[in-house]
């Protein structure tokens, strides 16, 4: 009997009958992506089911959700008030928090600049083409270094344990103005707390939208609750350093020049929009929260993924010999000749789609989607992966094939292809890091994959199910790697 009240030649939400108290909680289970995949198919590309008391509106099918994200894109682009979303950055994250669309904008447009700052525009040594390059070439070295040490101490190694410490490097290069070792505890604990931190966040976690589950001890909770505070206590020392050694006439890094904005906008007499300095500064806890836990996601993946197809990855390597040869780093400039590379790197984001869902959204107003009414303040999750495995989209949509990226004659990349795969979101909420992300992605497979060759241990499964979670991951496992030989094959 809840609102009954739908607007005139609107129609109401199809979807599954809610059981009393918990909602819908069972059907949608632990896998949400297939759940929300199955339920799609049964109610169509825009139903309700109700997490708990709280209704929530699930969109799938690109077209649908090209027409809620940029049609429509101003009603849908609010972030919920779920109760995890409360302590990510003390609740004052760029991406999580409840921002009014005024702040959100300006926040997101610092964003925006201080990344291309200090990635993408040109840095100070002449060979790279950009910041990123230069800080993924030196950390790609020192991967390369770690695992063959590795390798010859202990014979197998945990592919994201040292993955995630590199990829963390080059966005507290830029974040911070440093690096770490990788085996610096105080880095190496941190990043590798981010399956859990994903768990919680993920979309559709009961504890979000059952507030009696709030008050009862969680134990994934109470450890999500201390990642944050680890998290936000790791930044903050940093920051603190900066403030002391801040100079206006040489900005380091990304957190200088946030600093530098507090003042700009001190200066800003008509600027209407009120921020607080730690607003601003605390943009970089998302830069670095997303710069190294969504990079990592992929790369780790990457090499799982070559491991089970070693046809792929040998043919990956010789594409790289014959474009690159074996003795200089592989750069930017080379991805036009890496179609091949480019391929994999697609077929990656489509076939895992370890983002399933975006970051859930949240109406700003009453509005209306395909015919169906959506009240103001709806919570809205979008399902990526049901996108990236349509089979009205895909042939063959669970079969990992890069080539389907390719021209027939394996020359050419599809690009119009590779436009179908929904991985950043897409409209005003779309990710502000994703030139940053592909570039990052393709420049450290290019890295590795010219340097090392991966494999199992003999007698060894691969396990290659996700995870679930905001960002999933594969499970933790031990895999080999050894040196390509200079010239080899
Ligand atoms: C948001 C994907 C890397 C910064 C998002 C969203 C997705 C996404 C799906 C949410 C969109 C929505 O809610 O509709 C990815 C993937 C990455 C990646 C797949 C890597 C492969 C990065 C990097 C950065 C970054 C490297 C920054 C250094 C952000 C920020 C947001 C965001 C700040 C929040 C935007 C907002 O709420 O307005 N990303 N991302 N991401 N991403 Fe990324
Ligand atoms: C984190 C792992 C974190 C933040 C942010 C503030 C900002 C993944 C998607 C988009 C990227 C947007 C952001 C991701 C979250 C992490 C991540 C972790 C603490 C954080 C859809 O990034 O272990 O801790 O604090």
């Amino acid at each position: 009997f809840f609102n009954n009240d739908i607007p005139e030649g609107l129609r109401r939400l199809p979807g599954p009958k809610p059981l009393p108290i918990i909602g819908n909680v069972l059907e949608v289970g632990s896998k949400p992506y297939l759940s929300l995949t199955e339920m799609g198919k049964r109610y169509g590309h825009v139903f309700q089911i109700q997490i708990g008391m709280r209704p929530v509106v699930v969109l799938s099918g690109s077209e649908t959700v090209r027409q809620a994200l940029i049609k429509q894109g101003d009603d849908f682009s609010g972030r919920p008030d779920l109760y995890s979303f409360r302590f990510i950055s003390n609740g004052k994250s760029l991406a999580f928090s409840t921002d009014q669309a005024g702040v959100w904008r300006a926040r997101r447009k610092l964003a925006y600049s201080a990344l291309r700052s200090f990635a993408t525009l040109e840095g100070t040594t002449p060979q790279y083409s950009c910041v990123l390059e230069e800080h993924v070439c030196k950390e790609g070295e020192y991967l390369i270094n770690e695992l063959n040490t590795v390798m010859k101490a202990e014979g197998s190694f945990d592919p994201f344990r040292y993955i995630v410490v590199s990829v963390a490097n080059v966005i507290c290069g830029m974040c911070f103005g440093r690096r770490y070792g990788h085996n610096d505890q105080e880095l190496v604990s941190l990043v590798n707390l981010s399956d859990e931190f994903g768990q919680v966040v993920g979309s559709g976690n009961p504890a979000d939208f059952i507030p009696i589950l709030q008050f009862l001890p969680s134990a994934s909770m109470k450890k999500f609750v201390k990642i944050n505070d680890r998290f936000i206590e790791f930044v903050q020392k940093i920051v603190s350093e900066h403030y002391v050694t801040f100079n206006k006439d040489n900005i380091r890094d990304i957190t200088d020049s946030l600093i530098d904005h507090c003042e700009d906008r001190k200066l800003d007499e008509n600027s209407n929009i009120q921020m607080s300095d730690e607003k601003i500064v605390g943009i970089v806890n998302d830069l670095f929260g997303a710069g190294f836990d969504t990079i990592s996601t992929a790369l780790s993946w990457s090499v799982m993924y070559l491991v089970a197809y070693p046809e792929i990855q040998e043919r990956l390597y010789q594409e790289i010999q014959d474009n690159v040869g074996p003795d200089r780093c592989p750069l930017l400039s080379d991805k036009p000749k890496l179609v091949f590379l480019e391929a994999f790197i697609l077929e990656l984001f489509r076939h895992s789609s370890f983002l399933p869902f975006t970051i859930p959204h949240c109406t700003t107003k009453d509005t209306s989607l395909n015919g169906y009414f959506i009240p103001k303040d709806t919570c809205v999750f979008i399902n990526q992966w049901q996108i990236n495995h349509d089979p009205e989209l895909w042939k063959d949509p669970s079969v990992f094939i890069p080539e389907r990226f390719l021209s027939a004659d394996g020359t050419e990349l599809n690009k119009l292809e590779g436009e179908k795969i929904m991985v950043f979101g897409m409209g005003k909420r779309r990710c502000i890091g994703e030139v940053i992300a592909r570039n990052e992605v393709f420049l450290f497979l290019a890295i590795i994959i010219q340097k090392l060759h991966f494999h199992t241990i003999p007698g060894e499964e691969l396990d290659l199910t996700p995870e679930y979670g905001l960002t999933m991951k594969h499970k933790r496992c031990h895999l080999k790697a050894s040196m390509r030989q200079r010239g080899e094959l």
